[in-house]
């Protein structure tokens, strides 16, 4: 038996926690507009994960700056609406707009917007608004989840913003990458515990210079990589392009893995430990699990992204028949 694409997804599942972040989303989904912009602004300013500003290149945001100052010549009722209509996904023309930018640039519109409305340029949250009981709950349950899994249910939440149907995303200019630059050194000179393959090590090594092509050369041509809560990403034009706009300035520190073969001559690694992204800098630790598989030749055929439900299951390696 050969390795498949849907067999590879499969390793070394379901040994985990399940994670809270799909439900949390689902129940979000659920607010009304006022809530779920509420509940932002709080879980933004009130959960003290800053985001580390000196990340974000300054020649990046020149990208939106004219649709920035757009917002920022607004009346303040009139910039309520457009994050209330970006927030409803209606189709406006600033909402068509955002549904093209890139990840990277739909969370640097808004950490500019959030900028503006701590300085009192833009439109605030109303200081005297109470949210719903329901909304309450949502924040809650964000405020129980470690900080790594905060900030990617910040990130899925701001990603689903906007207008978004098949002609914008075609039409949605391929160039507008965000340039993070590194204010702290790569991560260098790896040691993971358990783990001798090169190719996983190498792999760390690339991604921690932003050396996208050397990484790319260590998948087989058709392999796949699955981020977070995502489909898997095929072949490495795909994976190169994906990397190239969302990978940039991660500083990944693995800690330890295990490896299991199969008869077919493959070789299954999962190797857990930390990433930063360069949102938040040192700020925040995510707790990340990569699930890898070798082809017999050693090359990268399969590798899957997992956010870890709890710093717990950094320690979580062995196959429930070991316990
Ligand atoms: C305000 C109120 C009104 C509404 C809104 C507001 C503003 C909100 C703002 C939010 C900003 C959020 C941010 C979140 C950033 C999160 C980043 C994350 C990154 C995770 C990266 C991972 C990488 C994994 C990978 C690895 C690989 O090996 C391969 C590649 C890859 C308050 C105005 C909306 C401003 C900035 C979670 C896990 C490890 C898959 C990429």
């Amino acid at each position: 038996m050969t390795l498949t694409l849907e067999s590879a997804q499969e390793i070394f599942s379901g040994r985990g926690l399940p994670s809270s972040i799909p439900v949390i989303l689902a129940e979000f989904e659920k607010l009304s507009l006022e809530d779920r912009l509420a509940l932002l602004w709080f879980a933004y300013t009130e959960t003290g994960r800053s985001i580390t500003p000196a990340a974000l290149g300054a020649a990046s945001m020149n990208l939106i700056e004219r649709l920035l100052n757009e917002i920022k010549g607004m009346s303040p009722s009139e910039q309520t609406k457009v994050m209330f209509d970006l927030a409803s996904r209606a189709d406006t023309p600033i909402g068509r707009s955002y549904g093209g930018f890139s990840a990277n640039i739909k969370l640097g519109f808004w950490y500019q917007l959030a900028d503006w409305m701590k300085q009192g340029i833009v439109a605030p949250a109303p200081a005297d608004y109470r949210m719903s009981e329901e909304a309450n709950a949502v924040f809650e349950a964000i405020k129980k989840v470690d900080g790594g899994q905060q900030i990617q249910i910040l990130r899925d939440i701001v990603l689903n913003m906007g207008y978004k149907d098949a002609v914008t995303a075609a039409a949605a200019p391929k160039a507008q990458n965000v340039v993070f630059e590194r204010t702290e050194a790569p991560i260098t000179e790896l040691f993971v515990e358990g783990v001798t393959d090169s190719a996983p090590l190498a792999y760390f090594e690339a991604m921690n210079r932003d050396d996208f092509d050397a990484a790319i050369a260590l998948f087989e041509p058709n392999g796949a990589l699955q981020p977070p809560f995502q489909e898997p990403i095929i072949g490495t034009d795909a994976i190169a392009a994906y990397m190239r706009s969302e990978a940039q300035g991660l500083n990944m520190r693995p800690e330890r893995g295990i490896t299991e073969y199969s008869t077919d001559g493959f070789k299954k690694l999962k190797i857990t430990g930390k990433v930063q992204t360069p949102w938040f800098g040192v700020n925040v630790a995510m707790n990340i699990a990569w699930r890898f598989a070798l082809t017999p030749e050693g090359k990268i055929f399969f590798v899957a992204i997992d956010m870890l439900a709890s710093p717990e299951e950094l320690l979580n390696l062995r196959p429930p028949s070991y316990k």
